[in-house]
């Protein structure tokens, strides 16, 4: 681990994917892993909800629960809170003192547009949430990999790992995961130094192209 590279700053970056479901993160997070990996660049890739035990046990809860006794638009938006602050201190805080890159497959965007937009919760109150279970840990990038609703869902379908297998989230409503995109357009506007949209419509190679034009903004 000590032989690779590390930040200049002694401080990794840190990067963050979102974007509706079936947007391409996965495979983007694998492509840029691979680039690290090729420049000898430490880098630790992690997701949300999850990235420690306790917040794999989570993941389990908001993804697949069924049953008699629904999970609460309240208590959802608490389970993703309690999964990033106990990741955020344990993984992503630790790897970026110590220079090494962390990139995350979804982070605190996901709430605001989620649980924000997507549910209705109230706004201000996710944000304070999120300044909470993050302890002020903002990513340095991060990229939304924009799909309409209507394209996510027909990938859902297509998806040969998960054929028919949605899960309790991407089950939801179209016009649920309309406000979802709208909600991650609307942070962009907001943070346009941060949060970067790019086209998930395009060639996996071509949004690889781009994500790394705009990475090298950051890291030099
Ligand atoms: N959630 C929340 O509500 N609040 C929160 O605070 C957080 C999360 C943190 C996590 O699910 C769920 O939790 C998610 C949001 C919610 N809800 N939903 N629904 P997850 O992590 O299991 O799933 P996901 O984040 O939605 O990702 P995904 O469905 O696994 O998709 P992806 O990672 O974005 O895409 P992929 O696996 O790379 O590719 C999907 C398919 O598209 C696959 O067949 C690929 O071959 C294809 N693909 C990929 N790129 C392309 C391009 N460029 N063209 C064409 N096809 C492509």
């Amino acid at each position: 681990m000590k032989s690779k590279k590390q930040s200049a700053s002694g401080k990794g970056v840190f990067i963050s994917f979102e974007g509706p479901e079936c947007a391409g993160k996965t495979t983007q997070i694998r492509m840029l892993q691979e680039y690290f990996t090729k420049k000898n660049i430490d880098t630790v890739v992690t997701r949300e909800p999850g990235g420690t035990v306790i917040g794999e046990e989570l993941r389990k809860i908001v993804k697949h629960h069924v049953g008699e006794t629904a999970v609460v638009d309240e208590a959802e938006v608490l389970l993703f809170a309690a999964s990033r602050a106990q990741h955020v201190r344990k993984v992503i805080i630790p790897a970026l003192s110590s220079g090494i890159n962390v990139i995350c497959d979804r982070y605190s965007d996901s709430t605001m547009a989620y649980q924000g937009y997507g549910r209705g919760l109230d706004l201000s109150f996710i944000a304070m949430l999120n300044r909470f279970a993050t302890a002020g840990c903002m990513p340095d990038l991060t990229f939304v990999l924009d799909l309409t609703a209507e394209e996510s869902s027909e990938r859902i379908i297509n998806r040969e790992e998960t054929l028919f297998l949605e899960d309790r989230i991407e089950s939801a409503e179209l016009s649920f995961h309309k406000r979802v995109r709208q909600g991650f357009l609307e942070i962009a506007r907001q943070e346009p130094e941060r949060v970067k949209i790019i086209s998930a419509v395009q060639p996996k190679e071509a949004i690889h192209g781009q994500i790394i034009g705009l990475l090298k903004n950051v890291i030099g």
